[in-house]
Parts: structure tokens; C-alpha cells; sequence
């Protein structure tokens, strides 16, 4: 199966209207849409998502950021589709993003980063089964050719 990565574009980029942006970004590079939807998380849901983070000092905050308003949850995928999506996302810190990045473009706050992406084909696949238990939809862009070698 082709690598995929988990994307979601956090509640303040949505309210800002910077949906049609970032999936504008993640299709015009060629990398294919597999799953798309616009939710609320609940508390439970958004503390599981990171989970791995539980410890740290900024949790509290993160999860009540994730929680006050819908997120778009995505699945794209491609070639090594986890570290290139990484790489237009930009550094955690929009402080340290580069400008280009998504982050770097229009983010101030590393708590307001607008956008999340899987950091590992292991974390990508433990959250697509997290976000999309319903599955996602296996098509082949017609395109395909025209961007892969
Ligand atoms: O994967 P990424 O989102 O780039 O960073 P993580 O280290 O996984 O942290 C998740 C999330 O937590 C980050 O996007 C913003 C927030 N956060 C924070 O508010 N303060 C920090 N010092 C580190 C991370
Ligand atoms: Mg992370």
C-alpha cells in the first residue's frame, strides 16, 4: 500500500478560512486525497489523539484548543507523503517556520499552528485508525502517471 499521513487542520485554521489553502497545497504538490471531513472532537477523543503528550505542560491547553471548534481531518497520500507533508507543514514553532511552509505562512503561536501532521508512518497509521475507522476511499487519480515516475 502507498504511504499515508494524517492531516487535520486545527479549529483556528478553519475559522480563518485557510481550508481551500492547505488541501490547495497537498493536491497541487500530487499527492492523492483518500479520506476528508469536518468535525467536532470531543474532549476524550482530542486526549487520545495526544495521548503521547499527556505529560507535558502545554496538554491542557492543546486539547482545549483542538476542541473549540470543527477540524478538517484528512488522509493524502504518496510517495513518502509523511515527511514531505512535514515539510510543507513547516517547524512545530511558526517562530521557526520557513516561509513557504504553511506554519511559516501564516502562523504567529506555536498553540495557534493551524495545521497537524503525522511524524512517523507508525504514527500515521495508529492515527488514520484513530480518525477514520469507517475506512478510507481507494481510488487512483488519473493523473498518476503524470507525477510519478
Ligand atoms: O507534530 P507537531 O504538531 O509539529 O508538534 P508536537 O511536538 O507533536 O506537538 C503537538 C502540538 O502541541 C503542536 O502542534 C503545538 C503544541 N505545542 C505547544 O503548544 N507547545 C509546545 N512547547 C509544543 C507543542
Ligand atoms: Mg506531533
Amino acid at each position: 500500500m502507498a504511504e499515508q499521513t494524517f492531516i487535520m487542520i486545527k479549529p483556528d485554521g478553519v475559522q480563518r478560512g485557510l481550508v481551500a489553502e492547505v488541501i490547495a497545497r497537498f493536491e497541487k504538490k500530487g499527492f492523492t486525497l483518500r479520506g476528508l471531513k469536518l468535525q467536532n472532537v470531543e474532549q476524550a477523543f482530542a486526549e487520545k489523539h495526544y495521548e503521547d503528550l499527556s505529560s507535558k505542560p502545554f496538554f491542557h491547553g492543546l486539547v482545549h484548543y483542538i476542541i473549540s471548534g470543527p477540524v478538517v481531518a484528512m488522509v493524502w497520500e504518496g510517495k513518502s507523503v509523511v515527511t514531505t507533508g512535514r515539510t510543507i507543514i513547516g517547524a512545530t514553532n511558526p517562530a521557526q517556520s520557513a516561509p513557504g511552509t504553511i506554519r511559516g505562512d501564516y502562523a504567529i503561536d506555536i498553540g495557534r499552528n493551524v495545521i497537524h501532521g503525522s511524524d512517523s508512518v507508525e504514527s500515521a497509521q495508529k492515527e488514520i485508525a484513530l480518525w477514520f475507522p469507517e475506512g478510507t476511499v481507494q481510488w487512483k487519480s488519473s493523473l498518476h502517471p503524470w507525477i510519478n515516475e
